[in-house]
């Protein structure tokens, strides 16, 4: 009886957690379920084919154990049924049960192959970057605009999560999941990622964009994706190759613009990390050339302090 009541109260109170969960991202309720749609013509084929096949499986489950279930009641031992044989070794069955199949596998297949092609198609880009993995974070270089910078774990973050700090992650906004400076792109253009890693296997993964690569240390692997005309906002991504301690603190945010702005951008901060490196320059601890720089820009605009002295504190 008291392990019955216990019972009934976790169930009550797991009903009650499920009811309360805070929303998680963007997405809310019955959405987080599912894989997103993204913003990106190649990551909505890949919701299609997810969906596509998704469906493919409800109906096969639902036919095969409904077969079965319906089967086992139906003609049990108990109602005096006796086996029918006229199934085994029938050519007829086996023809029907082979070529079936065949057909649901080419019709996934012929779909799937078709956008795995367009997934791996890196020609005609507008813009390269070139993304390197390292414990903890991620460096980001301009490969043509001669731009390079780091990017971290935010600060708020970042302080939050020492063991006592006293700081509830809850009242931090985007815990774990913001950076200090957010790899910025524009929109309508084909970007492509050149993706490795300086230390350990890391992954760039942003599923909004439909990209996840590995980044291997000797290896360059690519990546390309081209946001919808007109879309602009932030993207947040993780790290998803377990590579080490903190392999939970190396969050992904991708700055989405429109072109000019992106444009205004670039042409700011390759300035500015020009006049950093001239010699004469303060020194690299130095105050960012532009932190007085409204603080709604501020993330995006700041050139990386300098990347060394960041990424040793890091470690
Ligand atoms: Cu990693």
């Amino acid at each position: 009886m008291t392990i019955r009541k216990t019972l009934a109260r976790l169930a009550l109170a797991a009903a009650a957690g499920a009811l309360t969960l805070p929303a998680w991202g963007e997405e809310s309720g019955w959405a987080q379920l599912n894989m997103p749609q993204g913003v990106t013509d190649i990551s909505r084929k890949i919701y299609a084919l997810h969906m596509e096949i998704f469906w493919v499986c409800v109906v096969i489950g639902v036919v095969v154990f409904g077969a079965m279930i319906w089967s086992m009641i139906a003609f049990r031992k108990s109602k005096g049924a006796v086996a029918d044989t006229t199934l085994v070794h029938n050519t007829q069955v086996e023809v029907v049960w082979t070529v079936i199949p065949v057909i649901i596998l080419v019709a996934m297949a012929v779909p799937a192959a078709r956008t795995l092609i367009e997934i791996e198609d890196t020609t005609r880009t507008g813009l390269n970057i070139k993304v390197t993995g390292f414990q903890w974070g991620w460096e980001y270089d301009y490969l043509d605009q001669g731009v390079t910078y780091f990017s971290h774990l935010d600060r708020a973050s970042d302080a939050a999560r020492e063991l006592g700090s006293g700081v509830d992650p809850t009242t931090v906004p985007h815990y774990l999941l913001n950076v200090d400076h957010p790899l910025v792109v524009p929109n309508g253009v084909k970007v492509r990622l050149l993706i490795t890693g300086a230390d350990v296997i890391h992954s760039w993964w942003v599923k909004d964009l439909g990209v996840k690569k590995d980044a291997i240390p000797g290896f360059i692997n690519e990546a390309w994706f081209k946001v919808d005309d007109g879309w602009t906002g932030l993207l947040r991504g993780n790290c998803a190759e377990l590579c080490g301690r903190d392999h939970g603190f190396m969050p992904i945010v991708v700055d989405v613009r429109s072109r000019a702005d992106f444009d205004t951008w670039l042409k700011n901060t390759a300035a500015e990390q020009k006049q950093a490196a001239s010699p004469g320059a303060s020194a690299p601890t130095g105050p960012l050339p532009n932190a007085t720089a409204p603080a709604a820009a501020a993330p995006a605009t700041r050139a990386p302090a300098t990347a060394t002295a960041t990424v040793a504190a890091a470690g």
